[in-house]
């Protein structure tokens, strides 16, 4: 699959390039398009080609069609080679920048001769980017800020895109390794990953070399006996091959957090041990306690067993010494997913599809939550259009294709807190997500507030509105929105898409405390999404939550007498 990936990127750069030039929004929103369908196709984009049935992709259009089998007869898409003689490449990715529009851009290009990130910077802070005609200080402010965001992401990568990297390793080493695992922040589930770590035991030589040369690699950064690091995908992976007898306690180290084993080093010692990724030793007489299992470290500390997700020094250690560690939530007790878009609103998939999927997945029920009216350029339904919508949801229902759907929609909070639709036809509705998608500046408190109160509002989507490398939250008083969230038996959103784990782990931990129940949703836009629901269940384990305060774990008709509750 990785020519899909590496189509995706040429079309989505071309639609760079166009955005750039100023082309017309149409053409640069098809290759968008074109992108994020290749990206998110099941199938080998190679094996399509080789069929000849590129054109029965939906959402490949001739033009497209034409340029993929460009691809694989030339090895390239003229156009793409075309526009990157005219423009530089490494200005293209400063479109990623928020706040700084292609306008601008060229503007910095032509005028200050900006070709790259690092004179973008210089630009930034010298003033000279303030100082062109319509840009002023407070633009400049907020396209440093931008850049800012912009450099955390450089650094860092989302959960997602970890996990698909981390999988393709696990999956090429592990014929080759007797035992092997993701360790670090990955193994943690945390929101970014920095690098990924890779342990293994095995036959060194053989897994060292095999990981060098997985066909991904673009470098090998280092190589030794023991451990090597390489990119691929722009990202670097760091591997160990230890002994089987270190296995415990090297998984224990290498996946941290830093905080967590500083910690647990000082247990240790006030026992008169030490821990070290080789082992468990006695400070004495040197003598090896443990290390062959992970448990075995826990437990010579007098402390249960501490699952990845909490290894942030946030109180685990001491939970763990008094035997009141949560029993957390896990994926195989997620019945559903509380956030999905069709092909009536922005979506790919047909309701049917998405019906078979689920039960694929083996799920018991998926809510289908398109977009309201407001929402245009996603094609928001209005009431007419969600009452056929409803209309066709019962009718799949009742020839039980797939798992169970639910009638729902996202709905518009307006800023004064009113939804998008008429409770008519809310009240239809097995399950009602109300979410926030204009006026960001805002502080949004109260109009959530109100939407809480709404007894035809069951729960708020992406609650702060926050995208991960892209935009902060809105303005927001979280603890006011708790409160009534708990007060009315309003769930709130754990969005699972990579871009928006929102409510983070912190503040999802801060809800439950506060007696709010979450709800898991990808808000998949793509069947290919789907899958995103582990990241959401890796953010519910790591604020802390059990199954009760999870509302995907309960079963169908459970969940329904919850939410007519509210009504
Ligand atoms: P990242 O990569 O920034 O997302 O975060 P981690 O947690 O994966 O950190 P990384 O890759 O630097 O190291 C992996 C694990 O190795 C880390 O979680 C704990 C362990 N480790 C690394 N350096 C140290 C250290 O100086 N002291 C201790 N106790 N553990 C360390
Ligand atoms: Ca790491
Ligand atoms: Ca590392
Ligand atoms: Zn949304």
């Amino acid at each position: 699959m990785e020519k899909n990936r590496q189509l995706a990127k040429i079309f989505d750069r071309i639609a760079d390039f166009l955005e750039f030039k100023g082309d017309s929004i149409y053409r640069i929103n098809a290759y968008r398009k074109a992108a994020r369908v290749i990206k998110d196709l099941p199938k080998d984009i190679e094996e399509l080609y080789r069929q000849n049935s590129l054109r029965s992709i939906p959402g490949i259009g001739e033009k497209i069609a034409s340029k993929i089998e460009q691809y694989f007869e030339e090895g390239t898409v003229k156009k793409y080679e075309e526009l990157r003689r005219e423009v530089p490449e490494e200005l293209m990715i400063l479109l990623d920048v928020p706040n700084l529009g292609p306008k601008t851009l060229r503007l910095a290009y032509e005028t200050l001769g900006v070709r790259n990130l690092e004179d973008l910077k210089k630009v930034v802070k010298d003033g000279s980017l303030a100082a062109l005609p319509g840009m002023g200080p407070k633009k400049v402010e907020k396209i440093r800020k931008g850049l800012e965001i912009f450099l955390r992401g450089q650094e860092r990568m989302l959960l997602g895109e970890a996990i698909q990297i981390g999988e393709k390793v696990l999956g090429h080493l592990y014929p080759l390794a007797s035992r092997i695992s993701l360790a670090g922040s990955l193994r943690r589930m945390k929101e970014t990953v920095g690098d990924l770590d890779v342990l293994a035991t095995g036959k060194r030589k053989r897994i060292i070399q095999a990981f060098v040369e997985m066909p991904w690699v673009t470098e090998v950064l280092a190589r030794g006996e023991t451990k090597a690091s390489v990119l691929m995908e722009d990202r670097q992976v760091d591997l160990r091959v230890v002994d089987d007898g270190e296995w415990g306690s090297a998984l224990q180290y290498f996946t941290g957090s830093k905080e967590h084993n500083v910690h647990l080093r000082e247990i240790a010692k006030e026992r008169g041990l030490k821990i070290n990724e080789y082992g468990v030793f006695s400070i004495e007489t040197g003598e090896r306690l443990a290390g062959a299992a992970e448990e075995e470290v826990y437990a010579i500390l007098e402390l249960a067993y501490i699952p990845p997700e909490l290894r942030e020094d946030r109180g685990e250690i001491e939970a763990a010494r008094e035997e009141r560690l949560p029993r957390l939530v896990e994926y195989r007790q997620v019945r559903g997913d509380l956030h999905v878009h069709s092909n009536w609103s922005d979506g790919t998939a047909d309701l049917e599809g998405l019906a078979r999927e689920g039960a694929r997945l083996g799920y018991e029920y998926i809510a289908i939550t398109d977009h309201s009216k407001t929402m245009k350029i996603a094609h928001g339904l209005d009431e007419r259009r969600l009452e056929e919508q409803v209309k066709a949801i019962k009718e799949i229902n009742a020839r039980k294709v797939g798992c169970h759907l639910l009638t729902g929609v996202e709905v518009d909070i307006h800023p004064d807190g009113s939804l998008d639709l008429d409770e008519a036809i809310l009240k239809e509705l097995d399950w009602v997500v109300a979410s926030i998608h204009s006026h960001f500046t805002q502080d949004a408190t109260e109009r959530i507030i109100t939407a809480c109160q709404s007894p035809w509002v069951h729960c708020i989507g992406h609650p702060t509105g926050r995208i991960i490398f892209s935009r902060d939250p809105y303005p927001l008083d979280l603890d006011r929105v708790f409160k009534a969230a708990a007060a009315t038996g309003t769930a709130l959103e754990i969005n699972a898409h990579q871009d928006r784990l929102d409510l983070s782990d912190p503040r999802a931990r801060k809800a439950k405390d506060m007696g709010v129940k979450l709800a898991l949703g990808t808000d998949a836009h793509h069947l290919g999404q789907l899958w995103m629901i582990r990241l959401g269940v890796g953010v519910a384990r790591r604020a802390w939550l059990e199954p009760p305060d999870v509302l995907n774990t309960y079963p169908l008709e459970e969940l329904l007498v919850l939410t007519r509750k509210k009504r």
